[in-house]
C-alpha cells in the first residue's frame, strides 16, 4: 500500500497526537528497520534521548547488527537501554512496553523477525516514517513523504514533546539528515532540510565530526568489495542501466560484511548515460538482495514493489530468489520496462 497525501497541517496535528500518547507512557520500545542506516539509528537515538528527558524509559531494539561506524551516535553515558534481536526474537517475548514507536519504516518486510511480536501488539504501535511504501502495521501512522530524512520528522516530534535540542540529540538528528540526503545533494532536499541543519549545528552538532564518522571509517575489506563490484559491472540499454553483482564468494574473499555494500551504487551513477543502478548481492541463504538507485524521474520503488520490496522513487530495494542468473534476468526485464516508461526528453 502506498500513501495518500497529507497536508502539513494534518501531519502537524498527527504529530501532536503521537506526542500526547507518548507522554502518557512509562516505557517505550523504539524499533527501526533491519540493516539500519544513520537515519534509522539517528532517529532512534534522538527519540530515545527525548523520551528519557521526559522521564520515560526508552528501550532501543536492534533488529540487525548496528555497524560500528554508527557507535558515535549513542550517548557516552549508558542512559539508553538496548536489546539486540540479532539472534533470537524470543529475547523480546518476556518484555512488555506501554508503547512501541517504529521509526524510519512502515513495512513488515523491514521489521521481519520482530513481526510476530509486533503483530499482536498493534494497538500499542506508533509509526513515524518518510517512506512511500506502507503496510497497515498500526492505526497511528504519521508519514510525511516530503521529509528528506526521518530525523526531519523526529525533530518535529521532539518539539511537540517540548524537549530542547542537546548536543547528543542534534548530532543524532544531523547524522540522519546528512546521510539520507547524501550530504544535501538529493532531490529530497528542501529549505526545511537546510533550516534544520542550521538549527542542529547551532545546538552543538559538528558536521566535520559526523562526516569523519560516517564517511571516513570504512574497512580495507570494503574498498576490496568496491573493487569486486566494479569488476562485476555490466551495462544494459546502451549504458542506461548498470548492474553490479556480489556473490557470497566476493564477500568471503574480501572479508567484507553484508552491510558494507552501502554506497556502492554511487559509483556507476557518476557516468552521464546512467539512469538506473542495480546492485545484486547474494545473501548466505541464497536470496539476492537488490539495491536500486535512479536518476531523473525513473521510479525504482515501483520496480522494487513488483518484487515485494519498496522504498523511495530514486532509492529502493527488494529481495529476489536466487540463483544470481535468474534474479538478474527477472530484474533486468523489469528495469528495462521502467526505462521505457520515461518520457523521451528525460532520456538524456
Ligand atoms: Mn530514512
Amino acid at each position: 500500500m502506498t500513501c495518500e497525501f497529507r497536508s502539513p497541517a494534518a501531519i502537524h496535528s498527527d504529530l501532536n497526537t503521537l506526542a500526547d500518547r507518548l507522554k502518557l507512557a512509562k516505557t517505550v520500545a523504539i524499533f527501526t528497520h533491519m540493516r539500519p542506516d544513520p537515519d534509522a539509528i539517528g532517529s532512534q537515538v534522538a527519540a530515545g534521548l527525548a523520551l528519557h528527558a521526559l522521564g520515560i524509559t526508552p528501550t532501543l531494539v536492534d533488529l540487525s547488527p548496528v555497524p560500528s561506524t554508527l557507535d558515535f551516535l549513542y550517548p557516552v553515558q549508558p542512559i539508553l537501554e538496548r536489546i539486540s534481536l540479532t539472534a533470537e526474537i524470543s529475547q523480546l517475548a518476556p518484555r512488555e512496553f506501554d508503547l512501541i514507536l517504529i521509526l524510519d519504516t512502515c513495512t513488515k518486510a523491514q521489521l521481519e523477525r520482530a513481526w510476530p511480536y509486533l503483530e499482536c501488539r498493534k494497538e500499542k504501535i506508533l509509526v513515524l516514517d518518510h517512506h512511500r511504501t506502507r503496510d497497515t502495521i498500526s492505526r497511528l501512522i504519521v508519514a510525511d513523504v516530503s521529509a528528506a530524512a526521518c530525523t526531519e520528522l523526529v525533530v518535529d516530534l521532539i518539539d511537540a514533546l517540548g524537549i530542547g535540542l542537546t548536543q547528543d540529540i542534534s548530532t543524532a538528528l544531523l547524522a540522519g539528515l546528512a546521510a539520507d540526503t547524501g550530504w544535501f545533494r538529493f532531490d529530497s532536499v528542501t529549505p526545511r532540510s537546510y533550516a534544520l541543519a542550521a538549527r542542529l549545528v547551532a545546538a552543538g552538532a559538528a558536521p566535520s565530526r559526523i562526516y569523519q564518522n560516517l564517511s571516513q571509517r570504512e574497512s580495507m575489506a570494503k574498498l576490496a568489495l568496491i573493487q569486486h563490484a566494479l569488476t562485476n559491472l555490466t551495462w544494459l540499454a546502451n549504458g542506461s542501466i548498470a548492474l553490479m553483482e556480489l556473490s557470497q564468494v566476493d564477500f568471503a574473499t574480501t572479508g567484507a560484511a553484508s552491510f558494507e555494500t552501502d554506497g556502492l551504487t554511487d559509483y556507476p551513477m557518476m557516468v552521464s548515460t546512467t539512469m538506473i543502478v542495480a546492485l545484486l548481492s547474494e545473501a548466505p541463504d541464497g536470496l539476492i538482495r537488490v539495491n536500486l538507485r535512479s536518476k531523473h524521474t525513473i521510479d525504482v520503488s515501483m520496480v522494487a514493489a513488483g518484487f515485494g520490496g519498496g522504498g523511495h522513487m530514486r532509492a529502493a530495494g527488494c529481495r529476489l530468489p536466487g540463483p544470481m542468473p535468474s534474479a538478474r534476468e527477472a530484474l533486468s526485464m523489469s528495469l528495462l520496462n521502467a526505462l521505457r516508461q520515461v518520457p523521451p526528453q528525460e532520456a538524456i
